[in-house]
């Protein structure tokens, strides 16, 4: 080989493997995958610099997605491709010209003239076109781009695809929201729900009230962590948006496809306005923007005619500046308990004749008059409103659309009023809570656990609702709420890649999913993540571990897997770091005693991922058990075994391993096999009394050798939970005179919230996770 053809040969392996060995080849495997893709034989396309992007004439929406589309393929190519409307070869082509039902429709044909990218919309244009940017390398260190031949037919499956971001809590500047705007296109998403306005900081300019940010946009300090440590930085914090930068991000995201839904939440979650405005308060005085988190007794008081006037001028600028359709009025959260004591709402609740019906208070009917009316308000302009599910207590107009988020049954019951509604359920879909169960590390986050494929497996439409009630699902959306979120860095991590998963719920249609399919795909996404300097979680791409008890054989077994391939990995079992030398995993591995797996993959010689799980057993563990009063559902995950695998719930209460029983005892019943000698029984309890989980008020043993009949063998009573107890970890336990016995019946007693609770004598949960018997 002489010099040059050395260095043609060199060029070509360039091209085809690129730097970190990527091939400059097209691959439509996106996320959102394409409902429907057909290979078609033949040469394919190369795309190359000189290539043109050619939109039609006085086309203007589509002329702009062609600027786009040349600026993708500079990120990934380091070239510009030339945009014309003259039509050529070697090009690809951009039209909005299909005819489909869905408007957000659109093809893609790669064939060896080029590609042709149609949308039933320019809408429809666009979302071809964030599927063929990223059906190209992230970075394609070459100078073409082989595109095989191939057919694409694609559509949303939900109409509403949304994301969340709260700028109250934490503040993030108009450049970040832009940030946060491409994020959503990038994956096909068409609305941004900006929720502007709540306890902890006002952040709209509202020219007839300026003093909502001269006071309301800022907070004295910042409780550090959780309310409980009841600690401040004395840090004095603030920011807002002018109405200039608000109308400068509304058409960043319209140039998007994006609408912007703005929330501001009312009547409670107003402490920042009550601060700026004290009138607006039920006793006048005394308020300051909140420095810690949560629910706060000072709302608008709405028995005052001057609040109405307040809330329907701010909504005045509000509809000036937005042009979205929906607007976000809240509803979210309100206590009653400054209006039962206000002499102004008790007229007006006397003045409408509200009154308990049994169904709901007198006070859940004065919130809901008050919605009413700025629905009413609304409406008089065109617009519509959404509000969380809240709005359904006490009955809503007949066009607001609700927003489910106390899990998914608010917005079951909205759809069965023919009420439109949005999934956003806390159980799936709130990019606050941890991604991990290894909180260590981790930043602080909300205390609950929705990891990646929780999201990607979330049905939203589930089968019992008829077709009708269906249709009235609009769509689906995450919430990042921004209590412990102080960075925009740190709302990307939270929010990606969770995100990716959540485009999929939102785009796919029913039946395309499949959670492993969609881990293979998502290194290619993440590489783009990775060039734009973009902050993701990284976790999923650890080896990832599912535990069965078999309780045929008293064991557990272990199936290892990892996102992308499952080659060479190797574990111990005795907590040592694996090496090449360890075992290889080829099958599921039994675990029958207390040990450390720990599980490695290598790429060559070095460790890539580690994953590491202790296993406790005891003389209960992988035994049958079946409990005699359920935990919730939304907490049952696998049911009664959860207690018995051997294996011990972490900090987070929803972590996949805490059983949760909201109201009810834990009653269990242990089945040892044969008669076993026992003198220690013991459970372990998951505390966190500002989500309601408390530790139960008694513990009782009971044993028997039939199952049928039962004899208390031991008893203690445990004192309640105190006030201002922080999230952890605790075990009841009791000993007793050895006892033999086949079946062991343990049983901790639950009680209502005590009286320093804020909710104090509604139920109570218990969070239990393994039952010991030594
Ligand atoms: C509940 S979701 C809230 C928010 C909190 C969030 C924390 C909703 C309507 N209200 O005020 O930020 O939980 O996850």
């Amino acid at each position: 080989m002489n010099a040059s053809s050395k260095l043609f040969a060199f060029a070509v392996a360039a091209a085809l493997v690129g730097c970190g060995g990527k091939k400059a080849v097209a691959d439509f495997n996106v996320i959102p995958l394409p409902n429907q893709i057909t290979k078609i034989e033949g040469e394919g396309f190369t795309l190359t610099k000189s290539t043109k992007i050619v939109y039609p004439k006085n086309n203007p929406d589509v002329e702009r997605i062609a600027n786009f589309l040349s600026g993708y393929i500079m990120q990934s190519t380091g070239y510009r491709l030339d945009t014309t409307s003259e039509s050529q070869g070697n090009s690809i082509v951009l039209m909005s010209q299909l005819s489909a039902d869905n408007n957000e429709a659109y093809t893609i044909k790669v064939s060896p003239e080029g590609i042709v990218v149609n949308g039933a919309t320019p809408a429809g244009t666009f979302y071809g076109v964030q599927t063929l940017r990223k059906a190209m390398p992230a970075t394609a260190d070459a100078k073409s781009i082989k595109f095989n031949n191939i057919e694409i037919s694609d559509a949303p499956r939900f109409k509403y695809r949304g994301m969340h971001l709260d700028v109250s809590r934490h503040f993030f500047t108009a450049d970040s929201v832009k940030r946060y705007i491409d994020l959503l296109a990038f994956h096909n998403m068409n609305r941004f729900h900006w929720h502007l306005t709540d306890d902890q900081g006002w952040r709209i300019e509202i020219k007839k009230y300026p003093e909502l940010t001269a006071i309301g946009a800022h907070r004295d300090e910042t409780v550090i962590g959780y309310n409980e440590s009841n600690e401040f930085d004395g840090k004095r914090y603030g920011g807002y948006y002018t109405q200039e930068e608000i109308t400068e991000v509304i058409n960043y995201a319209r140039e998007r496809f994006i609408t912007i839904i703005p929330e501001i939440d009312m009547p409670g979650h107003m402490l920042a306005a009550l601060a700026s405005y004290p009138h607006l308060g039920c006793t006048g005085e005394g308020y300051a923007t909140a420095t810690k988190w949560g629910v706060f007794d000072d709302v608008l008081c709405v028995g005052k005619d001057s609040v109405m006037q307040f809330v329907y001028d701010v909504l005045d600028e509000v509809t000036e500046l937005f042009p979205s359709e929906l607007i976000h009025i809240g509803g979210d959260e309100c206590p009653k308990a400054s209006w039962a004591k206000c002499p102004r709402c008790l007229a007006k609740m006397q003045e409408l004749q509200l009154e308990n019906d049994g169904e709901h208070t007198a006070l859940e009917k004065l919130q809901s008059w008050f919605m009413h009316q700025v629905e009413k308000y609304l409406a008089g302009k065109g617009r519509k409103v959404i509000g969380w599910d809240e709005i359904l207590e006490g009955g809503i107009g007949p066009d607001a659309i609700v927003m489910s988020w106390r899990g998914m049954d608010g917005g079951y019951a909205a759809v069965k009023q023919k009420h439109d509604a949005i999934m956003t359920p806390n159980s799936h879909l709130y990019f606050d809570y941890y991604q991990t169960k290894d909180t260590e590390g981790e930043p602080l986050a909300f205390n609950g656990f929705i990891p990646i494929e929780k999201v990607y497996n979330l049905n939203p439409i589930p089968d019992k609702l008829n077709q009708e009630e269906q249709k009235h699902i609009i769509g689906v959306q995450a919430n990042l709420w921004s209590e412990y979120i102080p960075t925009f860095r740190h709302a990307e991590y939270m929010a990606l890649p969770r995100m990716c998963a959540l485009s999929e719920v939102q785009w796919c249609n029913h039946g395309k999913r499949d959670y492993f399919a969609f881990l293979k795909r998502l290194p290619r996404i993440t590489e783009f993540f990775e060039r734009d300097g973009i902050n993701y979680s990284k976790h999923i791409f650890k080896i990832q571990m599912e535990i069965t008890p078999n309780f045929t054989d008293d064991t557990d077994e272990v199936t290892l897997y990892s996102c992308g391939n499952n080659d060479n990995i190797r574990y111990t079992l005795d907590g040592s770091t694996p090496t090449l030398e360890s075992e290889l995993y080829t099958k599921p591995i039994k675990i029958n005693m207390d040990c450390i797996l720990t599980a490695t993959q290598f790429d060559g010689d070095s460790a890539v991922k580690t994953v590491k799980e202790t296993f406790n057993f005891n003389k209960a563990t992988v035994k049958d058990i079946s409990l005699q009063q359920q935990p919730s559902l939304q907490y049952k995950n696998k049911g009664a075994q959860m207690l018995v695998d051997g294996l011990h719930g972490g900090q987070l209460y929803s972590d996949g391993r805490w059983l949760g029983f909201k109201g009810n005892d834990i009653d269990a019943i242990v089945d040892l096999g044969t008669p076993t000698q026992i003198s220690h029984a013991a459970i372990n309890l998951n505390i966190d009394p500002a989500n309601y989980i408390m530790n139960g008020v008694g513990l009782t043993v009971y044993a028997s050798d039939d199952g049928m009949e039962f004899n208390e063998i031991a008893s203690k009573a445990i004192p309640i939970t105190a006030a201002g107890t922080l999230p952890h970890i605790t075990t009841e336990s009791i000993d007793f005179d050895p006892t033999t016995a086949r079946f062991f019946r343990i049983v901790l007693k639950n009680a209502p919230l005590p009286a320093w609770h804020r909710a104090k004598g509604e139920q109570a949960f218990l969070f239990a996770d393994e039952i010991i018997l030594e």
